[in-house]
């Protein structure tokens, strides 16, 4: 089903970003704000697993919400073509390398077609826009000019680079002449030595550090902004932004024999992506970048993995060129899958899709209903649960896990008992009892008390806290709070029981009463559900008979009580019917097996093309060792000075710290050591509260080999005296100050 709303009406309402209780918004400003969201560009030698697709589905919510509150909106996606790794991917395809890109360029828009959300157009004008990179000329242009820019301005120089290259790989592994092996193949990456073009990063510290101050939404959530802050305070250095070796990427200007650096390529597409051809500009780049025609915000929404890139790369970039800089950049979190991170080649992916080849669509919809169904409405449905389950379960920021059972829990729980039962409860009474005239609810002025129903004053506290959370983006809050009205609701049916009241006429307000509430819940519940389940909402939109759509309602002039007299209600299809778990549960895993195992055998499935490491940060890890928090490597043997100067002890100070689900013991803290922030699980639950521990000064062990402790990855052990027969961890700090990083010896 695809919904078309009309063009929605502007100036009417004020815009806010704050409304109150009583639906009044804040500050006000009659202009119409200009937003340009944007996810990362997407390396296209991978099909996209459900992780990929949690940041356009994020995206594509977020860009319904704005659009709603009469935001002119612009969301850009797109896939990051630069490597060796596609050229070699297509030989053993045995197909021609630009043809192999644009198919797998095709793999995501066909995703996203699938997953219900449209590409841009008049109909859609807040669909995503699409841009590819080293075979766009506009885009090469621009990188061309982006670097022309920094040299002009003096920040590019010609050094000698120094770093470690795979022969048999053909890549880059380290920046570092440290020994280190291919991750790809385990070689040992060969010491090479190049004449290439460096970025003078270290000149932007202070105006880094200056920018994160005065704009302190630059990087959120706030313990990232910590991350990136504490990165830039331990000193920057240059960085090579050209390679010699490679082929395959953007000619460096006037210097044919190398090729741009893949990020500086990458980043450069947020500007390609809205017609940015350096001095050639288009209106849209004018109006969405360059503030033309008045406000604009500018959203990066990315994950945590590449959050260095876009907090502190890109806005030097900018700086460089000139351009102004965009207002936030947004980390989100990681989705796991069976506590891991999602990886073709350890065979843990979970695809969103499967089989779009051969025209079975998305795997949700085979899997969740039986194929009776209407194909489409399977296909609906598919989207919505992943949709709703990704967002309701993963706390906006914070790392989530992907789970079928867990999709199947939220889907009956929420969904079909939730949301579909309220309206197959609602909307036949009203059929039957009122000639499907909808009775209006109770007043909202009425006390609770004299209106006996609470329903007016949550119905708007929800919408107060949906429109006021979903400016920060906090889906899983905003929709645990609208399934508190759902419940609300309910539970008033199940006690005033509508059905079993008399026809007696005295008695027929009462059954008005409670009908006509339930209605107006359902009313609320598909505004502002809609950013997140827009095909559902749209579906029970119709049911109720609202005019035009959820789309077009502005969520902060919902108010109760709204209903038309005389609004005579549709037949209730059903919008989520109750799946049988066990039964959906096996097939959904058969699907997905048989899905893996046709990846497995692709042509391309030989080549080890998902690891593009070479272009994260990898932390540095030196020696082996074993254990972790809570471990006691206590012996009596005497080991020489040699053999403790082994251990890397270091001062740190302890960023944030959060429980981890499922661990009882264990706590995940993001530790500054100065030159990074590590990640580090410790076992320390039961004695330490997540919030007194912020800010605390400990000592870790920084060059413990990673492991995973509960599925979270580990990096270094935080050190804790051992006492009394509990084991009672106290963890070692310091009386005086001491620098982050500072070496204990
Ligand atoms: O990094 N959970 O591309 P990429 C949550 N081309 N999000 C996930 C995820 C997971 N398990 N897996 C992937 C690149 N993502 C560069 C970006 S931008 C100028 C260049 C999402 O294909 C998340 O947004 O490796 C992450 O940052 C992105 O996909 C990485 O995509």
């Amino acid at each position: 089903m695809s919904v078309v709303c009309g063009p929605l009406k502007f100036g009417t309402q004020p815009y806010s970003s704050e409304t109150t209780d009583d639906g009044q918004h804040t500050t006000d400003s009659q202009e119409m704000k200009k937003f340009y969201l944007t996810t990362p560009i997407y390396y296209p030698n991978a099909r996209p697993h459900v992780g990929s697709a949690y940041t356009t589905i994020v995206c594509d919510a977020i860009a319904r919400y704005k659009r709603m509150c009469g935001y002119d909106v612009a969301f850009l996606t797109g896939t990051d073509e630069h490597g060796e790794k596609l050229q070699r991917a297509a030989d053993v395809a045995g197909i021609p390398v630009e043809q192999f890109v644009a198919e797998k360029r095709e793999l995501f828009k066909d995703l996203w077609r699938t997953l219900g959300i449209p590409q841009h157009s008049s109909e859609h004008p807040a669909g995503y826009r699409f841009v590819h990179t080293s075979q766009n000329p506009a885009h090469r242009t621009a990188v061309q000019w982006m670097i022309r820019q920094a040299g002009k301005a003096g920040y590019i120089e010609k050094k000698r680079y120094e770093g470690r290259y795979c022969v048999f790989d053909e890549r880059y592994v380290s920046d570092n002449p440290e020994p280190v092996n291919c991750d790809i193949c385990g070689r040992p990456a060969e010491l090479i030595s190049e004449e290439n073009y460096f970025f003078r990063l270290s000149v932007f510290q202070d105006r880094l550090l200056r920018l994160y101050k005065d704009q302190p939404e630059f990087v959120l959530p706030d313990f990232r902004m910590n991350e990136v802050k504490s990165f830039v305070k331990g000193g920057l250095h240059d960085i090579s932004i050209s390679r010699r070796r490679l082929k395959w990427g953007i000619p460096w200007p006037d210097d044919p024999e190398q090729v741009v650096y893949v990020w500086y390529d990458a980043l450069t597409s947020y500007l390609t992506g809205i017609g940015f051809e350096g001095d050639k500009r288009s209106k849209d780049f004018e109006k969405y970048w360059m503030g033309a025609e008045g406000p604009s915000e500018v959203v990066h929404m990315i994950g945590k993995d590449i959050l260095r890139f876009h907090a502190v790369y890109w806005p030097a970039f900018l700086m460089a060129a000139g351009l102004p800089l965009p207002k936030t950049v947004f980390a989100h979190g990681w989705i796991y899958y069976q506590q891991d991170k999602m990886s073709k080649s350890k065979g843990n992916v979970v695809y969103p899709d499967n089989g779009i080849a051969d025209g079975r669509g998305l795997v949700l919809h085979d899997k969740i209903l039986d194929l009776t169904y209407p194909a489409k409405e399977r296909a609906r449905l598919g989207n919505e649960a992943l949709r709703y389950y990704l967002l309701r379960d993963t706390p906006f920021g914070l790392d989530g896990s992907f789970s079928y059972e867990g999709l199947i829990q939220r889907y009956n729980s929420d969904l079909a008992n939730g949301l579909g039962n309220l309206a197959k409860r609602t909307l036949p009474m009203i059929r039957s009892y009122f000639d499907g005239i909808a009775p209006s609810p109770v007043q909202q002025q009425a006390s609770d008390s004299e209106t006996g129903s609470l329903l007016p004053r949550i119905a708007s506290q929800s919408r107060t806290y949906a429109v006021n959370r979903l400016a920060s983006h906090e889906f899983s809050t905003v929709l645990t709070e609208i399934w508190r009205l759902i419940s609300g609701a309910d539970r008033e049916l199940n006690e005033r029981r509508p059905w079993a009241i008399t026809d007696d006429p005295s008695q027929r307000d009462r059954r008005a009463d409670v009908l006509g509430n339930a209605y107006e819940v359902l009313r609320f519940v598909a505004v502002l559900a809609y950013p997140v389940l827009p095909l559902a909402t749209q579906q029970l939109w119709t049911q109720l008979n609202q005019r035009e759509c959820a789309a077009g309602v502005d969520p902060r002039s919902l108010q109760w009580g709204q209903l038309k007299p005389g609004t005579i209600v549709g037949k209730a299809e059903p919008i989520f019917p109750r799946l049988d778990k066990e039964a959906t549960l096996r097939k959904l895993r058969e699907l997905a097996d048989e899905d893996r195992a046709r990846e497995k055998n692709t042509k391309e499935a030989s080549i080890q093309v998902e690891s593009q490491s070479e272009q994260k940060p990898v932390a540095p890890v030196s020696t082996p060792a074993s254990g972790g928090a809570g471990d006691s490597a206590a012996t009596d043997q005497k080991i020489t000075i040699d053999n403790f100067a082994k251990i890397d002890l270091r001062v740190g100070t302890i960023l944030s710290a959060e429980p981890i689900p499922g661990a009882t013991k264990l706590l995940k803290l993001q530790v500054d050591i100065g030159t990074e922030v590590r990640q580090v699980c410790a076992g320390i639950a039961e004695y330490y509260k997540p919030e007194d521990l912020v800010g605390m000064k400990i000592v870790l062990v920084a060059n413990l080999q990673p492991r995973k402790l509960r599925g979270v990855e580990s990096n270094g052990m935080i050190l804790a005296a051992s006492v009394g027969e509990q084991g009672k961890p106290v963890l070692a700090t310091f009386k005086e100050e001491v620098p982050n990083g500072t070496k204990l010896k």
